[in-house]
């Protein structure tokens, strides 16, 4: 890393992001590699897993929270580019300056004043700011970190805020609450000074049953987890809530009541609400059985087009794709004209003949001759094993295999 970047570095003195650039400083540390991850955004490509795992989430925060005219109240983010200020990351969250997070060891800096986000929960400070109460933001994020089965130095993650409505609160509790303490000084590990002890009960069984809801609107009523207490600069009380994914916890997100001190900082200083933030690859993972982190950057259709035709609300148990190189072939034929032909009779055929070696079947162009009306299809088929790097001998001989049967026993003639 350190040759790689000192030598780009020396030839530039900037560094170029979405079309701007940043003057290099003794803060600089991303990579080229961590640069070209910029732009990607796997979490808004059609059939992506992180994509239909985000679909889920939003469904979730529309239905789940209405306004008076059965409008859904919160606005999603999903477009809000990863370079942020240092500010935004951290001062306008109350992190302390002395905050290991902030150092060059843990996270990409540009330079002294802009970075790649360490979490999503950069944004909350603007978009209260701009006078949002209900939003979820979604996006990128990266950190220096190891590389593993779960850690990744980008990964995804959602932040929800949700400040509540004076009245919002008296339709929960019943009746009038005041939401300030009169006693500012009296904080303790339940709640944050400022706030009355009914104020912060309502918000904090909102914010756990809110998210117990979410999760288990997922994953099932039967998905067992626990909550844990945790500590974050920008939120008190703060919990962790982790899940059980076959027989292993796992965390799924962080979250608590936003400290107050930064609401008054946006502007929203007579309220009170709550924030969570979560990893998109560690609920995806579970969810669809994916055992590596790395292959949500997989290039290869052996993993993407399991989740092609999934249905926004299917689930699907993910199958380990072999390591071994996957050698493609194509065949055309003629239908025949005396029987009807149909497309799953071939996939079926070349399920009994390529049995394990095949792992995908595709019909990839069609075509109807203008003078005869002959109609010729053209499929694909994706060879791979299991164990070991298949020849083209090999794959040739199944092929054979499957043309001669095709011949026979649908009738196509081959072209
Ligand atoms: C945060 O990032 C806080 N911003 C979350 C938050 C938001 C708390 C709002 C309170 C209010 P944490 O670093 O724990 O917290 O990350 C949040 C989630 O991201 C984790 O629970 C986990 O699901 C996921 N995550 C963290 N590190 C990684 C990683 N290296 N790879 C994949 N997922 C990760
Ligand atoms: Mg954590």
């Amino acid at each position: 890393e350190t040759t790689y970047s000192s030598i780009s570095r020396a030839a530039s003195k900037s560094v170029f992001v979405d079309g701007k650039s940043y003057s290099e400083d003794e803060y600089t540390n991303v990579t080229p590699k961590i640069l070209s991850f910029i732009g990607t955004n796997n979490h808004n490509r059609c059939g992506h897993p992180l994509n239909l795992f985000k679909q889920r989430l939003i469904e979730f925060f529309y239905n789940h929270f209405r306004g008076r005219t059965g409008n859904p109240i919160f606005s999603i983010y999903d477009k809000i580019s990863p370079v942020v200020t240092t500010n935004e990351n951290f001062d306008s969250l109350l992190v302390p300056k002395n905050h290991p997070s902030r150092n060059k060891t843990d996270s990409y800096y540009l330079n002294k004043t802009h970075m790649l986000r360490a979490h999503c929960t950069a944004h909350q400070s603007e978009l209260i700011k701009m006078g949002l109460d209900n939003f979820v933001v979604f996006g990128d994020v990266y950190r220096r970190d190891e590389i593993d089965t779960t850690h990744y130095p980008v990964f995804h993650q959602a932040d929800g805020v949700h400040i509540f409505t004076p009245n919002e609160l008296e339709l929960i509790y019943g009746t009038n609450v005041n939401v300030f303490d009169d006693d500012k000084n009296n904080s303790n590990n339940e709640k944050q000074g400022v706030y009355s002890k009914e104020a912060n009960e309502i918000v904090t069984v909102h914010l756990k049953k809110t998210l117990v809801t979410m999760i288990k609107n997922i994953f099932g009523e039967e998905i067992e987890y626990r909550w844990i207490s945790e500590y974050f600069p920008f939120t008190h009380p703060s919990f962790e809530l982790e899940i059980n994914y076959n027989g292993q916890w796992i965390e799924a997100l962080g979250c608590g009541v936003i400290r107050h001190e930064i609401l008054k900082n946006a502007g929203a200083g007579n309220r009170i609400g709550w924030a969570f933030g979560l990893g998109l690859e560690r609920l995806a993972m579970s969810f669809y059985s994916i055992p590596d982190i790395r292959l949500f950057w997989s290039k290869d259709s052996g993993f993407l087009n399991q989740f092609q035709n999934l249905p926004k609300d299917g689930r699907m148990k993910y199958k380990p794709i072999s390591i071994y190189p996957q050698c493609i072939n194509d065949i055309s034929f003629w239908l025949p004209k005396e029987k009807p032909f149909c497309s799953n009779d071939f996939y079926e055929l070349v399920g009994n003949y390529g049995g394990q070696l095949v792992e995908q079947v595709k019909l990839i162009d069609q075509f109807k001759h203008p003078k005869t009306g002959n109609v010729s299809h053209c499929y694909r088929i994706v060879y791979r094993h299991l164990e070991k790097t298949l020849n083209q001998a090999e794959v040739n001989e199944v092929h054979k295999l499957i043309e001669t049967n095709a011949t026979q026993i649908l009738g196509v003639k081959l072209r």
